[in-house]
């Protein structure tokens, strides 16, 4: 049993959903929060039939209204460059996660919430859903990685506008820049949908997937060559028994049955 309290953990074999569930802060990001994100990742990290995980907020208001900001009266330039930093980790842990995880945004995904959304690996909307980075209404730039990763998705341009106004986007802007991967009507149909690229996922080999995840990544990894990554990772994947699964079924025109070795 998980000691988790402001957020939420539902694991069903294949799939796990993390509610993030502080609705009368619209689920903003405390540092404990932040911690309890941390720790879920590596409790999740030891299942391994888990082939997909599901972030959303708790509520019908806010996936997360952002850092919170109760917490900034006691924020100075020392202990800032700290805070950004654990932030810095925790969503990078969940970018490398070894299987997708995807965002499921219901309503307000502001400042560190749609950073949060950004390190996921996909993003799904419902159409309610609002995204922001309003951080420069607060004196500060977004510091949970945002200056990069909104950058890598929509463009300089775009994310440069988007930071420096601190205007707020609709889930169908948000679609046609790139920022979101699907708009659902309403949440329920939303998670179906998420449901449905995990089902399709978990019928992949799934080191073949922890592969593609971290060959993209690498692209952005200044210490990496993104190529040469891939030819290692490629390799890696000739070594498994589902390489040689996969082949087989297709030349046998059956669907092949991955074992994940
Ligand atoms: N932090 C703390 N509490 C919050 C936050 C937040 N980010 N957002 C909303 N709340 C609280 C409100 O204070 C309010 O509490 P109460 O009921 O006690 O008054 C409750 O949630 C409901 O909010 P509202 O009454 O404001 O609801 P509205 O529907 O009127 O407005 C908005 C909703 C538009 C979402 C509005 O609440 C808002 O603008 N929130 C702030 C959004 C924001 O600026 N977020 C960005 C924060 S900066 C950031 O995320 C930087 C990340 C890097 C951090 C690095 C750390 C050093």
């Amino acid at each position: 049993m998980n000691n988790f309290s402001n957020i939420r953990l539902e694991e069903n074999n294949k799939e796990a959903i993390i509610t993030i569930d502080r609705p009368k802060f619209l689920n903003a990001l405390n540092q404990k929060t932040l911690e309890e994100i941390d720790s879920v990742f590596d409790v999740l990290s030891e299942n391994n039939t888990l082939r997909g995980v599901v972030i959303t907020g708790g509520g019908d208001k806010a996936f997360v209204a952002g850092a919170d900001i109760n917490e900034f009266l006691n924020v100075d330039r020392d202990n800032a460059k700290q805070i950004c930093e654990n932030g810095h980790k925790v969503f990078s842990k969940i970018e490398n996660f070894k299987v997708p995880v995807i965002a499921a945004v219901n309503g307000y995904a502001l400042g560190g919430g749609s950073e949060l959304a950004l390190a996921c690996h996909m993003r799904l909307a419902t159409k309610n859903a609002k995204f922001s980075q309003p951080e420069v209404n607060l004196g500060i730039i977004p510091g949970y990685g945002g200056t990069q990763r909104l950058a890598q998705l929509i463009g300089k341009g775009k994310a440069l506008e988007l930071m420096c106004t601190a205007e707020m986007i609709s889930a169908d802007e948000a679609l046609n820049l790139g920022l979101v991967n699907y708009v659902s009507e309403n949440k329920n149909d939303m998670l179906s949908k998420a449901s449905e690229i995990i089902k399709t996922i978990s019928r992949k080999a799934p080191k073949a997937i922890e592969n593609v995840i971290k060959s993209l990544n690498a692209k952005y990894d200044e210490s990496k060559d993104g190529y040469k990554t891939e030819i290692e990772l490629f390799s890696e994947c000739c070594a498994t028994k589902d390489f040689v699964e996969g082949t087989k079924a297709f030349l046998e025109k059956r669907c092949p049955d991955f074992k994940g070795e």
